[in-house]
């Protein structure tokens, strides 16, 4: 099979896990339901969830232990994207195809279902404890994904980047703001995908320093697909960095430059994972396919 087909086969299998998740829509909440569903359901293209998954098999994990964790790493992600187009936040109509959830459900809603979203995740991960012995393992990973999502993470770098909207900054507070508010999900997806199949300390590190390029590279690919790409091809809106006068990769040393560097720090990543004993040939083919993504 190739990795396309392939792609397409084990997103289904994420997809399949997701849906087990989510809540039902009933009972007096159940307007906040339908819409944490709707953004759940708009079809993203599962990259956390799939990261973590891979990087337990890549460890040798077995059984159901991480499948609560696929299922809440996305509730997750879905939260931060919700909240990111709040019209407090970026203000955005348009959202992997679809209106976006305060569009549709309305501002309040909007915050409810998201902020929602992110505490259902905690119970939904708490439902690993009924699917393994291995105890400390899920504490381990409960404990990267509060760290890496909270204010020494992805929270941490968003605040900065709203603070900062529209003014001049240097690339190290650049830096600061993609390793928080887009690398710290991918190293928390990597990391407890690790963590969940018993990888060791020195491991699950290695592994996050390779997440961190990975996230890194995956943000800058996201200022270069601003500029170069369409409303209809990604589903939101473009040239938004320009309109809010953002300091981006692209913005900062153009466009070849930031391919250059989204090119290099994906084969860092790859070169690091592929330094391990443990072996996963499609993750790997994974983090290469990101380097040309168009969505
Ligand atoms: C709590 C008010 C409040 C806001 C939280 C934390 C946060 C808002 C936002 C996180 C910052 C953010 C949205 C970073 C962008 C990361 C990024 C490139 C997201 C797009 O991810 P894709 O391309 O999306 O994987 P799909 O739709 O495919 O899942």
């Amino acid at each position: 099979m190739n990795f396309q087909d392939e792609l397409i086969k084990r997103t289904k299998e994420i997809e399949n896990v997701i849906r087990q998740y989510l809540p039902e829509e009933e009972g007096f909440a159940m307007t906040m339901a339908q819409a944490m569903n709707y953004s759940m359901l708009a079809g993203g293209k599962r990259l956390r969830p799939m990261l973590l998954k891979e990087t337990y098999c890549l460890f040798g994990g077995e059984g159901r232990a991480a499948e609560p964790f696929i299922a809440a790493i996305e509730m997750i992600h879905t939260h931060s994207l919700i909240h990111d187009d709040l019209p407090a936040i970026d203000n955005d109509d348009y959202r992997r195809g679809r209106l976006t959830t305060h569009k549709v459900y309305g501002e309040a809603m909007g915050v409810l279902s998201g902020v929602s979203l992110l505490n259902y995740a905690y119970e939904v991960m708490l439902k690993a404890f009924d699917l393994t012995q291995e105890t400390e393992r899920v504490i381990s990973a409960l404990r990267i994904m509060a760290e890496k999502t909270g204010i020494n993470g992805m929270l941490g770098g968003q605040s900065v980047d709203v603070e900062n909207d529209g003014k001049p900054i240097t690339k190290e507070m650049l830096d600061y703001i993609y390793k928080n508010k887009t690398s710290a999900l991918i190293e928390a997806s990597m990391m407890a995908g690790a963590v969940l199949a018993g990888a060791d300390q020195r491991q699950t590190a290695l592994v996050c320093k390779a997440a961190e390029d990975i996230g890194l590279a995956f943000q800058i690919q996201d200022d270069i697909l601003d500029v170069v790409s369409s409303e209809k091809e990604l589903g939101k809106p473009v040239h938004s960095d320009e309109k809010n006068h953002k300091v981006t990769y692209v913005s900062l040393m153009g466009i070849e430059q930031a391919s250059r560097q989204v090119n290099q720090l994906s084969n860092e990543a790859i070169a690091l994972l592929e330094s391990l004993e443990q072996k996963n040939e499609f993750l790997c083919e994974l983090i290469r396919s990101l380097i040309h993504r168009r969505k």
